[in-house]
């Protein structure tokens, strides 16, 4: 009875649903991705492939040489903090990395190396101080060595309107070792609160608060998160989804090795900047599908008619809509029966896979999808996702019924939206190989260019392909200069042992094809658009094609919770030096906040960003 139920409901949804009224529109036909032609692109790294990488060092007093190796497993782009003479920031951009480096240093920024000047051998990070995140060491009455740390580790992060950073849970360790060491627990929970990090204040640092939470219990009853992922919504809230709640309990003993797994917190909440947090779906109720041992994939819809509505995907390969502001029984909108081509049960079976939202265009459907589509690569361990590229498709709310071959198993790849409109593949792990493989699919980028006529392209990088595999926890960022910086990742997968922990302190700059052409210069530009309001551009390099916004981005485990292509609408015809530019149509297609502006010209080449705030 209760089941028929809930079968009324979901029809009754989806009826509502399939009444809005955009969607009487026709739809394109659902890509054919089979029979996109393969090819070459010739693309590069920096430092050259044939020489190592470059290093991250922090600044640590603690050890003899006074300093430690940084691995990041979470990097995001941060939003100029200081603005030049003309009130424009340009090339004032540092990235931010959680990662690794001693028992202390628990997030990191630089300044990347300007496109021109030679590629140094190593990084000196900037360490942050952030108050609320302690570590303690200490000796209790029993002479038991205690270890306890709050990190940023396995955290969930976006932008908010204002440009702050916003970070919901992360990792709470406890490591017990008794007097004769024959006794170690290791206990990890996610973290209870969440964390702002604002990059505008008259320092060379950051300012750091804590953001107190009462985060709705998981399966374990513990009101904690850790893998949640962070959505900023059209209307500037934040939505904080899923992850776990208990992480796992490690007890080494004489008499072996005892193990108790961790248990998900699949509850859904908003974050209100003004007035605080705002209960969406208890963990009972959240649908199973939405859970992603590695974060689950959240994109806002970009139509005005879905609200705050966002689209999921979990370890499924359902695609699941959520409207957190409708009435309880109809928030969520599980597309049960639409599983994405090539999965298998067993390991989740989309788990290991990158999303990103494709390009979105001002007139939809232009590149034979709708907006609203999601890309996504890779998938679960030994199924077909793993070796392909599939595509969602929201007008027809379908999967394409065909997919792009990657040529290869290639799990946890970082998907890049760049300025030219093509979805960058890179990094990533084959599992069907050893672990000392370093397999050379890996270690090219693939290029997924959906503009008629659509190609998919593989890298072949001048001097080879890049000299280490980015596997597990590899992170992939757009920068404002056209590079993408490609750091971090273990040797291979996310399991051990056998595979180690191997995160690598290193990173490297992939140069995408455009990079070797001419390309046209943003003179000026404002720093602040709104809505639906023309602005001027002015260039040199023209004449132009495009102008576009891309979202900073944010990423950790493969997915990158803040980068958003959208293609900007001209008022009239560009002059041979200059444009007036039409502001995103709605909140929904670009929520507020910071954005590269791009402007490309005929051959899509596109131009050196400058950031933007849309309000
Ligand atoms: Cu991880």
């Amino acid at each position: 009875m209760r089941r028929l139920a809930v079968v009324a409901l979901v029809i009754g949804c989806a009826a509502a649903l399939w009444a809005l009224p955009a969607a009487a529109q026709s739809c394109p036909p659902l890509p054919s991705l089979a029979s996109i032609p393969r090819t070459l692109a010739v693309d590069g790294w920096a430092p050259a492939a044939t020489l190592p990488p470059i290093y991250f060092v922090v600044p640590d007093q603690t050890k003899p040489s006074g300093a430690a190796l940084l691995a990041p497993v979470h990097a995001t782009l941060l939003p100029p903090g200081t603005l030049g003479p003309d009130g424009v920031p340009v090339n004032d951009f540092r990235i931010m990395l959680f990662g690794r480096a001693d028992d202390r240093v628990k997030a990191a920024s630089f300044r990347p190396t300007p496109l021109g000047l030679p590629m140094p051998q190593y990084v000196v990070l900037t360490p942050e101080t952030i108050p609320h995140l302690p570590t303690e060491i200490f000796k209790d009455a029993d002479n038991n060595q205690w270890y306890e740390s709050d990190t940023l580790f396995c955290s969930g992060h976006s932008f908010m309107a204002n440009g702050d950073l916003f970070i919901a849970g992360g990792t709470e360790l406890y490591s017990i070792t008794s007097p004769d060491e024959t006794v170690k627990i290791n206990l990890l929970y996610g973290l209870e609160y969440a964390t702002r990090y604002s990059s505008f204040t008259s320092g060379p640092t950051g300012q750091w608060s804590k953001v107190d939470a009462t985060f709705l219990p998981g399966q374990s009853n513990f009101p904690r998160r850790w893998y949640s992922a962070v959505t900023r919504l059209a209307d500037s809230r934040m939505l904080v989804t899923s992850g776990l709640d208990f992480v796992t309990l490690n007890i080494d003993e004489p008499n072996g090795h005892h193990h108790f797994p961790g248990t998900p917190n699949r509850s859904v909440e908003i974050y209100d900047p003004s007035t605080g947090w705002i209960p969406v779906s208890p963990h009972a109720v959240t649908p199973e599908a939405v859970f992603n041992p590695d974060y689950t994939h959240v994109f806002p819809v970009p139509r005005p008619d879905f609200g705050n509505g966002v689209l999921m995907f979990g370890g499924a390969g359902v695609p699941v809509y959520l409207f957190p502001d409708a009435p309880e029984e109809s928030r969520w909108l599980p597309q049960s029966t639409m599983v994405r081509p090539g999965a298998v049960a067993g390991d989740p079976r989309n788990h290991g896979t990158s999303s990103a939202l494709l390009p979105l265009r001002v007139q939809d459907g232009e590149w034979g999808y709708g907006n609203g589509s999601v890309v996504q690569a890779g998938g679960g361990r030994g199924s077909d996702g793993e070796r392909h590229v599939d595509v969602y498709e929201f007008c027809a709310k379908q999967w394409a019924p065909t997919s792009v071959e990657m040529g290869g198993p290639r799990r946890h790849p970082a998907t890049v939206l760049l300025p030219d409109g093509k979805v960058l593949i890179v990094s990533g792990h084959d599992d069907s190989q050893p672990a000392t493989a370093q397999p050379e699919l890996v270690r090219h980028a693939q290029y997924l260019d959906l503009k008629p006529p659509a190609v998919f392209a593989t890298g072949i990088s001048t001097g080879g392909p890049a000299g280490e595999a980015r596997g597990y926890h590899n992170v992939a960022l757009l920068l404002p200069d056209g590079r993408v910086f490609v750091a971090g990742g273990r040797s291979r997968s996310e399991i051990a042992p056998p595979d180690l922990e191997d995160e690598k302190p290193t990173f490297r700059y992939l140069y995408p094809p455009y990079m070797a052409s001419p390309r046209p210069t943003i003179t000026s530009a404002p720093p602040t658009i709104n809505y639906g309001a023309s602005f001027p551009v002015a260039f040199v390099g023209g004449p132009m094609s495009e102008v576009v916004l891309i979202g900073l981005g944010s990423m950790t485990h493969a997915f990158d919770a803040n980068q958003r292509y959208v293609q900007l609408a001209l008022s009239g015809p560009p002059t041979a030096t200059g444009a007036t530019v039409l502001g995103p149509p709605d909140r929904q297609t670009a929520p507020p906040g910071h954005y590269m502006l791009f402007v490309l010209n005929q051959n899509r080449v596109p131009s050196v960003a400058r950031v933007v705030r849309l309000e």
